[in-house]
């Protein structure tokens, strides 16, 4: 559990290995879903491919890598020491060109734009969200990390259902993504009333407490400790859990796949989606469309796009 009562807070602890771990982390997601976390996170928020994903990142930064804010919230419990840091890694190591300001707040939001930040990523005690400076992009973290994490089940999955556990804005967001996908989707909470709305707003099938072997498929979206033992698993078994405290226990972890990370594979699933609606008519409902990534294709070519974001991101002889 977090140490603090009311709110779920990443602690320094859990992220102080992801700047450095980011490599390792797309290995290890290429093993088990066949995709590396920008391309399971560009396929989340609707990209038909990766190249377009890189054309629509090259497109924003016309013709270089984006210019990315992180600016350092001090509200509620405060700084969580490293966090600005790690998601100006994670950006980077994507292709942005992110900093962290060096104000906090709202003097950091000056600072921002100032500096002619194109998108901002800030995050408080409730709230992680990515907004651009023009066009009106908009992509907010549980949205996004429900998604991106249910992509990365499709990618594992074995056969055609899922139990999706937790219907908080995470589990229902993997809930729309699964079933979009053709998936038969069954939904769990404790809170038979949060349960009751998740079933009714998405259509999805209800379960009930004990459910969890019946399930080759689980997308774990609790912040519950634990409670997936040896005993609820088969070889069959594929796990995606995007939350900390983790659902599977360390034996689960060693006997099936479960695909982890406390911030990488949301924070990046933020980044392409504000890419995704600023060059994309389809998903530009909230705003003008800024930038062309077919006109960025023919421009800068697509070797050169390839090349361009390689050289900011390549995981070679690291
Ligand atoms: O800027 C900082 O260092 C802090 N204000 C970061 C706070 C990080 N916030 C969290 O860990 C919250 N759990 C965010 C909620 C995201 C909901 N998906």
């Amino acid at each position: 559990m977090s140490k603090y009562a009311d709110v779920d807070r990443l602690e320094e602890s859990e992220i102080e290995g992801v700047a450095a771990g980011l490599c390792d982390l797309d290995r290890q997601s290429r093993e088990m879903t066949g995709l590396t976390i920008a391309e399971l996170a560009g396929e989340s928020v609707g990209f038909a491919s990766h190249d377009e994903a890189l054309a629509a990142q090259v497109a924003v930064g016309d013709g270089v890598a984006p210019r990315v804010a992180v600016i350092p919230v001090t509200s509620g419990y405060g700084l969580i020491g490293g966090f600005a840091q790690t998601l100006v890694a994670i950006l980077n190591h994507l292709g942005a060109n992110a900093r962290a300001t060096d104000k906090t707040d709202l003097a950091g939001l000056e600072e921002a734009y100032r500096a002619r930040a194109q998108l901002i990523f800030m995050a408080d005690d409730y709230t992680f969200t990515a907004v651009s400076t023009r066009g009106g992009a908009m992509s907010d973290n549980g949205i996004a990390t429900g998604r991106a994490f249910g992509c990365a089940l499709a990618h594992m999955a074995r056969g055609g259902e899922v139990l999706v556990l937790g219907a908080g804005p995470v589990g229902l967001s993997a809930t729309r993504y699964l079933k979009g996908c053709g998936f038969a989707v069954s939904v769990y909470d404790k809170d038979p009333a949060r349960l009751s709305a998740a079933v009714e707003a998405t259509g999805a099938g209800r379960e009930q407490d004990g459910c969890v072997a019946r399930y080759r498929n689980i997308l774990d979206a609790t912040n519950g400790a634990d409670f997936i033992t040896a005993a609820d698993v088969t070889s069959e078994t594929r796990i995606s859990a995007p939350g900390i405290p983790l659902g599977p226990t360390a034996q689960v972890r060693s006997l099936v796949p479960v695909f982890h990370n406390p911030l990488e594979l949301g924070t990046a699933a933020m980044y392409y989606d504000c890419l995704h609606q600023l060059t994309s008519t389809t998903a530009g409902k909230r705003g003008a469309v800024v930038a062309n990534a077919d006109a960025a294709k023919a421009r800068f070519g697509r070797a050169a796009l390839a090349r361009q974001v390689a050289a900011t991101f390549s995981c070679e002889g690291r």
